[in-house]
């Protein structure tokens, strides 16, 4: 008999046929989005899950299903799962890194080149019917080219961002938990570490691309938003939780920093609505990795990962190795 699976979520029926070869499947093709109590419930008697971070996988979750011996992700983030406790309760966890770190580098410049350049707020302009004559002061922006670039955060993404930025005579400065080597740096257009103060005061276009936990909550808040330069861009391509939005919201609307490109949201998809009053932002639904081929790739990723973790191999990305013994 197969193992049977939950596939939390809407996703390509070609990735659900490939899971239907190996697995019971029950799937959610309408795409709700459950209560942690209608989770436990359809968790009941499944060995696996494929979900992503609207699933809280948690001690509390993990106590009441004891069937469940492995838990997909389909995202690189995984900080909607508490992997000590998966750990604890035995259950093996697995992301989709590398898949997407091109396309999300993509995404960070498409969103830092529509803030900089105020393209949305155009266009805005522009559909409305406002568009009468060329104006020399119209929609000025700030320059990508010869600017500093700031990278807080400097993983795989993250350098894939900065070797962007070649292209553009851009300086990189970064800051991370810990040093790249010369070999990446050099790949990262020759970032430079610097300290966290010292990237905030010199950054032209801030990019924030930092995994989400407990020690980043609110990495850039009040204090480290009043240390921007009033010209700065900031975007975010990383978790909402990492900027104190009404933090972020008063320096906008004080003009304390000139614009922020924003594609996550604390308590998003329920974002602060002052942010729709903002002029000074482009705002897009969580999509960094929403390209047609990497959205492919990470649901393939994910369920070979879950493919191997229920077949007795070691999952690919597998994130807490002490828990498949
Ligand atoms: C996912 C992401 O689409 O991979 C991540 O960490 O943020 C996105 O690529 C999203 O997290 C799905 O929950």
């Amino acid at each position: 008999m197969k193992p049977a699976i939950l596939v939390a979520r809407a996703i390509f029926p070609q990735t659900l046929a490939r899971l239907a070869e190996h697995f019971e499947l029950e799937t959610n093709q309408d795409d709700l989005i459950f209560t942690p109590q209608e989770l436990v419930a359809k968790l009941h008697g499944k060995q696996g899950l494929l979900c992503t971070g609207s699933a809280r996988i948690d001690a509390q979750l993990l106590a009441q299903t004891p069937r469940l011996k492995m838990v997909a992700n389909m995202a690189v983030g995984y900080d909607n799962i508490d992997l000590a406790a998966c750990t604890q309760f035995q259950v093996m966890a697995s992301n989709t890194p590398d898949v997407l770190n091109q396309t999300t580098a993509d995404f960070a410049w498409a969103l830092l080149m529509a803030t900089a350049r105020r393209i949305t707020e155009a266009e805005h302009y522009l559909r409305a019917g406002k568009w009468d004559k060329w104006s020399y002061d119209a929609f000025l922006g700030a320059d990508l080219h010869g600017a500093t670039l700031g990278i807080l955060g400097m993983g795989r993404i993250g350098q894939a961002i900065a070797r962007r930025s070649m292209g553009f005579d851009m300086q990189v400065l970064y800051h991370n938990r810990s040093r790249l080597s010369p070999e990446q740096e050099s790949y990262a257009n020759n970032a430079q570490y610097v300290s966290k103060q010292e990237l905030l005061s010199r950054a032209d276009h801030l990019i924030l691309i930092l995994p989400y936990s407990a020690a980043t909550h609110h990495a850039i808040g009040a204090a480290e938003l009043a240390m921007l330069r009033p010209s700065a861009t900031l975007v975010n391509v990383a978790r909402g939780g990492i900027v104190d939005d009404a933090a972020l919201i008063a320096a906008l609307r004080q003009n304390k920093i000139a614009a922020a490109g924003l594609d996550v949201f604390e308590g998003e998809p329920n974002l602060n609505p002052d942010f729709l009053t903002l002029k000074n932002v482009v705002l897009t639904p969580h999509i960094a990795s929403a390209s047609a081929a990497t959205r492919r790739a990470m649901a393939n990723c994910a369920a070979d990962n879950l493919i191997a973790g229920l077949t007795h191999q070691r999952p690919p990305h597998l994130l807490n190795p002490e828990a498949s013994s």
